[in-house]
């Protein structure tokens, strides 16, 4: 009797029969299921194969599956031949390599044939949602620059390793043990450490030339002339990735942290709806975030500047501006500036903002900016440069985040309160990376 076989000649295990058989020289009876119809899911050949896979086989007995089964039995009912030969030894090779191919070879190879040429065939869609496949397939490739793995050569799965997995919350949250037990001192001893977790970009101090003040005129004044202009110190730093150390970094110890933060608010342009609508979720994360019991919110955009919004005289008096007869109560508690800077829509590459471990900075770091306006002076703190200061940022930071950076705290026991910070340009952005939008929101916390 001929053999039955049935399959759709381009997908890889058909072929395998088809040329194997050819191979054999055994007679078969084609049976076309068009792969690309779904038709090995059809009620029909779930009858022949309820695997719904292609190839399969019949012999007037029960379905054979498996290409390899396949290729065997042909190979021993007409007798076998040198492409499968009857001598122990030399059968015993063959099937080493049969269970080879079946056991390994093929899932290797299948999953590249599968991204790259069945799914835009099939004009598939990577999931939206993550699951634990995701995470389960990530992990094997989890330290992927220190394995060497061909990444550059595979887009698709570097976009989805990069862009997709490690921003998972989930996945940087379980890093940092990574890191630690598995890259720290053997990734500085063989350069992996700095080939991917620091770059070096240049900083805006500002000397400190005081008696002389550090200004900015906002109007036309005799007085302009001759004034020293912050950001007159550009200094070379090294900034590393802080998304290593997760979720370590604490307002209150080195005056920032990253946190998640997602929201379904996208009116980003019309500030009224911002105000009205984005504000309670700043004010709701915050209280969250350090248990504020009452918030106060306003916005504004980053510069490249090394600097801190208040001082410590700005501070209350801002306070007493914004909250006036209340004020005094407020100000007899504990009271922290803590701006929440998000990006909004995409992912942040291109001037992204680096901040100083306050930790690092003591006091005698800050001292004054005045800007001077027609009716009246306000102030902020500029750094004068020390090579102690350590610089961090979160490189490629989404939508789902939001740095948190303490800009003023009443308190003087230790904990952090005025953390340095600019924005800077990352000298691996990529030169056609989305000009970056993100908001920048500073609150008042009240405890
Ligand atoms: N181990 C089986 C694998 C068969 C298999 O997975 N075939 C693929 C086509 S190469 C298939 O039918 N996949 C089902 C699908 O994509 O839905 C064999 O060697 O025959």
């Amino acid at each position: 009797m001929v053999l039955e076989v049935y399959l759709d000649p381009c997908t890889v295990n058909s072929r395998k029969v088809l040329a194997g058989l050819e191979l054999l020289g055994t007679e078969y009876h084609y049976n076309h299921v068009d792969y690309f119809a779904g038709e090995h899911k059809g009620t029909e050949y779930l009858k022949i194969n309820p695997h719904a896979t292609v190839p399969s086989a019949r012999d007037n007995g029960p379905t054979i599956t498996e290409s390899n089964a396949i290729l065997m039995y042909a190979a021993d009912r007409d007798g076998g031949n040198s492409a499968y030969p009857k001598d122990l030894q030399k059968r015993a090779q063959v099937n080493r390599w049969l269970l080879w191919e079946a056991s390994v070879w093929f899932s290797s190879c299948y999953v590249y044939l599968v991204e790259f040429v069945v799914k835009p065939l099939l004009k598939s869609e990577p999931d939206q949602a993550p699951t634990i496949a995701d995470i389960s397939i990530a992990a094997s490739m989890h330290l992927h620059k220190a394995q060497h793995l061909p990444l550059d050569q595979h887009p698709q799965l570097k976009e989805w390793m990069t862009e997709r997995v490690e921003k998972l919350a989930c996945w940087q949250k379980t890093q940092a043990a990574v890191e630690k037990a598995l890259l720290s001192d053997k990734a500085t001893a063989n350069g992996i450490v700095n080939e991917y977790t620091q770059i070096q970009s240049t900083l805006n101090y500002t000397k400190d030339l005081s008696p002389k003040r550090t200004e900015l005129y906002f109007y036309d004044s005799n007085e302009a002339e001759g004034i020293h202009e912050p950001g007159d110190d550009a200094h070379e730093v090294t900034i590393p990735d802080g998304w290593h150390r997760g979720q370590d970094f604490s307002v209150d110890k080195e005056g920032f942290s990253s946190r998640n933060f997602h929201t379904g608010f996208d009116k980003w342009e019309d500030e009224e709806t911002v105000r009205a609508e984005f504000y309670p979720e700043v004010v709701n994360f915050l209280k969250c975030q350090v248990g504020a019991k009452q918030t106060n919110t306003s916005q504004r955009a980053p510069v490249m500047l090394v600097h801190c919004d208040y001082t410590a005289e700005s501070g209350p008096l801002r306070v007493r501006q914004l909250l006036g007869n209340e004020a005094e109560d407020l100000l007899s508690r504990r009271v922290a500036f803590i701006n929440v800077w998000k990006p909004i829509r995409n992912i942040v590459e291109e001037r992204p903002l680096a901040m100083c471990d306050v930790t690092t900075s003591p006091r005698s770091d800050f001292f004054k900016l005045y800007f001077r306006y027609r009716e009246r002076t306000g102030e902020n703190y500029v750094m004068r440069f020390s090579p102690r200061h350590k610089w961090w940022y979160f490189p490629k930071i989404t939508p789902d985040h939001a740095i948190l950076l303490k800009t003023y705290e009443s308190e003087n026991d230790g904990c952090a309160q005025f953390a340095g910070h600019s924005a800077f340009l990352d000298p691996t952005t990529r030169p056609d990376a989305p000009t970056r939008e993100s908001i920048e929101f500073r609150t008042i916390a009240f405890f």
